[in-house]
């Protein structure tokens, strides 16, 4: 990544008038959240299909929730970091941008994001699996695990999309519709391995946006893209920031310098 590489990117941001960004589990590794892949990953430490499937959950619920518990606590102590911030910023100072993430932690609004879509659900929320109702659940760790639904003493569940699931219906046709309108999609922190959230970058360049990749790391996205930022999404978004001129205002708002 180079000086003139980060010039390209703000220079894209500011010419697009509608713009996603695509998150995914490295964008919150700075914040001391392990992403899923790659050496430090949960899937080199945890099997997917023991943990992350509905199979798994119908197995030993309690295995699925002790684990959820676990990162629940470890969740609740972390915060958002420069990049959720930088993005948030964004989202007040640039016309038209959505981000639309995979993860489930929930800093995207923890740093001020509004228009965030969770294509896997979110964490700090559960779900019946008898009545299908979703309430939040905040606290770092559950009283009971398994827990259990107040009203039909059904078993809950984490409110989250494990393999093999579809995704939210009304979400994913959200996150369709974002992505193949916009001008600039913007994708950090995702390995770009599991769909259908690694199909949104393709229907973006298919109706001719221009696609930016945030990630130290090559991903398949990486030769698709027409920008490839190599780096931490924690340096780099704040270098992108700095050269987008993007002033605080007077109301502790921003404004465009
Ligand atoms: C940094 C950084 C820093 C590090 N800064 N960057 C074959 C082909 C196509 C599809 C399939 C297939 N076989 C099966 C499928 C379907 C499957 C899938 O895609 N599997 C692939 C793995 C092959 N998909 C599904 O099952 C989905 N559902 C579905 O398809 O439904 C269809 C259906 C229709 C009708 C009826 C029934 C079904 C559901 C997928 C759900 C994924 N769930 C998880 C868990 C969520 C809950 C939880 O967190 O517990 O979602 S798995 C996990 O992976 C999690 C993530 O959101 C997701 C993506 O991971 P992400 O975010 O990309 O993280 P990593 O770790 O992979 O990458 C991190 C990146 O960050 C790396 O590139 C690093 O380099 C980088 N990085 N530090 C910037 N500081």
């Amino acid at each position: 990544m180079n000086d003139t590489d980060i010039s390209a990117a703000a220079a894209l941001l500011r010419g697009s008038m509608k713009t996603v960004v695509l998150t995914g589990a490295g964008i919150s590794a700075e914040s001391g959240i392990p992403t899923f892949r790659g050496e430090d990953g949960l899937w080199n430490r945890f099997r997917a299909e023991d943990l992350a499937t509905l199979e798994a959950f119908r197995e030993d619920a309690a295995l699925v929730w002790g684990w959820y518990d676990w990162r629940r606590g470890l969740m609740s102590k972390v915060e958002a970091n420069p990049a959720h911030k930088v993005l948030a910023l964004w989202e007040r100072r640039l016309p038209g941008l959505s981000i639309v993430t995979q993860n489930i932690d929930g800093l995207h609004q923890k740093a001020g994001s509004k228009s965030v879509v969770e294509l896997h659900g979110n964490i700090w929320r559960v779900r019946c699996t008898k009545e299908r109702t979703v309430s939040a659940n905040t606290e770092p760790h559950l009283e009971e695990i398994p827990p259990r639904c107040p009203s039909c003493g059904a078993l809950l569940r984490p409110d989250v999309v494990w393999f093999g699931e579809p995704l939210e219906r009304a979400v994913l046709e959200e996150a369709v519709r974002l992505s193949a309108t916009c001008e600039v999609m913007v994708v950090v922190g995702t390995s770009a391995l599991v769909h259908p959230a690694a199909s949104l970058p393709m229907a973006a360049l298919e109706r001719g946006a221009r696609l930016i990749e945030i990630n130290p790391d090559s991903t398949p996205l990486t030769r698709l893209a027409h920008l490839s930022l190599r780096g931490k999404a924690g340096a780099v978004l704040p270098l992108v920031q700095d050269r987008l001129g993007i002033g605080p205002g007077e109301d502790g708002q921003r404004s465009r310098t």
